[in-house]
């Protein structure tokens, strides 16, 4: 069957796959968002449906006033002997650590760190040694892998931690995965930066010590020269072999908006790439070591999208997600509605705002809420906003002053901080409706059955190139200051 990627749309970031008991587990790096690290299942590695997240309890992930774009960096999944194991890094507090877990749809352990550090952490299981592995810098500065063998059961590094391999020369190698496939160790990394310059490479040796021999094909998968594509910054990539003896590699990329200078705002997706090995046992990617948008897949499934997105069809701490560590008093959730207290948290504060949020997955998208003051205080602003981080976004909000309610649209861009339109409402509730194409957002509220334009604005001013983070566009619930406000009708859709 012919399949189309990414396989999973939308801020997933970063994805590390394995299987277990016939099926197929995917993680995605969360940064400054909670739950941390959505977990997916899938049968056939072209659908996958989330199941959950690694990191769903307060006391496994610290995120207090995390920097945007902090928090919880690239993570690594494997099952060994019956247990899944999940290794990240908490870039705020400088950490590697991992959890486990022996019912991946339960509750994960508490974390055990480890004394390496570095970003984007790995783990091999061989031979009855476990080792770890990411990427940093060996006592003479020099960049590369490194690795120390540890105890699974305590975290406790056993080795000095040894530089395996630095590279074929591009800049920040991270991503590093160590495999044992025959009699070869293959050890594959990303370089060249998250960006448009990103590749994967890879060198292999008879140890997992080393010495490593770096493939004679490197880079064994970029987009880096592959134009017009809309698809870039194909790199930090994980194999798995499927029921059926192939190969795939599942890695992160964006599909970029193509204009002059092009840009990406939805953040970095999941994408699928067939891999298969040459006669002398290298690994190779893709048809031509490029990343395409459809590939064939053996099986005689069909790849599902789910287009359309409401409460009813949706779940919380599952599609919904916080910023930082939410104020759980201040969300009363219901099947088919949420109610917001208001705090005197802005969405302009590296914080946890009252705010309620799902990923934007496509470009083409209609999305609509119904919103309902209650209690409201002089200058209450509830509504939806579209979301990069605290100094990017746009805001469609209702908004108490001298006793009246008015609907208003707020853009933030950098420093500048602009109110497009404020337009008075008879009542104190209205619909909420954002549609959006692939450049440009339009916001509209509607009353009595009457919708009225606030205004336009550039998704552009949302994208990574201009709020230079790693995470994607969130549409999100909130409210703002004392008073609380309903929504309910919330309805996601994508052509
Ligand atoms: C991720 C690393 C990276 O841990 O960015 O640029 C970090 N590459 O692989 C966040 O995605």
């Amino acid at each position: 069957m012919q399949y189309q990627n990414p396989v999973v749309r939308g801020f997933y970031p970063d994805p590390s796959i394995c299987a277990a008991n016939g099926k197929f587990y995917l993680v995605n790096s969360s940064f400054q968002y909670f739950p941390g690290v959505p977990l997916f299942e899938s049968e056939d590695l072209v659908n996958y449906k989330q199941i959950g997240h690694v990191l769903s309890q307060k006391e496994q992930v610290y995120l207090e006033g995390v920097r945007s774009s902090g928090g919880v960096f690239a993570p690594t999944i494997r099952f060994h002997q019956g247990r899944f194991y999940m290794v990240t890094n908490n870039n705020s507090t400088n950490e590697n650590f991992y959890v486990w877990t022996d019912d991946i749809r339960g509750n994960w352990s508490a974390p055990i760190v480890v004394d390496q550090d570095g970003i984007d952490p790995s783990l091999l299981f061989d031979d009855g040694h476990v080792y770890f592995i990411s990427n940093g810098q060996d006592e003479n500065g020099t960049n590369g892998v490194r690795q120390c063998e540890i105890n699974i059961e305590t975290g406790e590094r056993l080795t000095p931690s040894r530089l395996l391999w630095t590279g074929t020369g591009g800049r920040y190698i991270e991503s590093p995965h160590m495999y044992k496939i025959g009699d070869w160790y293959y050890l594959m990394v990303a370089e060249g930066g998250t960006e448009y310059g990103h590749m994967i490479t890879v060198a292999r040796s008879k140890s997992v010590w080393g010495p490593f021999e770096s493939c004679p094909y490197n880079p064994i998968l970029t987009n880096r020269n592959k134009a017009p594509n809309i698809i870039q910054g194909i790199g930090h990539g994980d194999l798995v072999q499927n029921t059926d003896g192939n190969w795939y590699m599942v890695c992160l990329g964006f599909r970029q908006i193509h204009l002059w200078q092009p840009y990406h705002h939805l953040g970095r997706e999941c994408f699928l790439v067939p891999v298969s090995f040459t006669e002398d046992g290298w690994i190779t990617a893709g048809i031509d070591g490029t990343c395409d948008d459809s590939y064939e897949i053996p099986g005689d499934f069909i790849q599902n999208r789910k287009q359309v997105f409401t409460f009813e069809n949706t779940s919380p701490n599952l599609d919904w997600i916080y910023l930082r560590h939410p104020v759980t008093k201040n969300y009363s959730i219901m099947e088919d509605s949420i109610t917001l207290t208001g705090s005197p948290v802005t969405l302009e504060e590296v914080s946890s705002p009252t705010f309620y949020g799902i990923r934007q997955i496509d470009f083409a998208m209609d999305c609509s809420v119904h919103c309902k003051f209650q209690d409201a205080a002089e200058c209450f602003e509830s509504g939806i906003t579209i979301y990069m981080d605290e100094q990017q976004h746009y805001d469609l909000a209702l908004t108490q002053k001298e006793g009246k309610t008015y609907a208003v649209l707020k853009l933030n861009i950098g420093d500048i901080k602009h109110e497009q339109k404020r337009i008075p409402l008879s009542t104190n509730a209205a619909k909420l409706i954002i549609r959006s194409d692939a450049t440009h957002y339009h916001f509209f509220v509607e009353e009595n059955g009457q919708e009225q334009l606030l205004g336009d604005a550039q998704s552009r001013y949302l994208s990574s190139e201009v709020a230079s983070g790693f995470t994607g566009v969130i549409i999100g619930l909130y409210a703002i200051g004392e008073g609380k406000s309903t929504f309910h009708s919330f309805c996601k859709s994508y052509q």
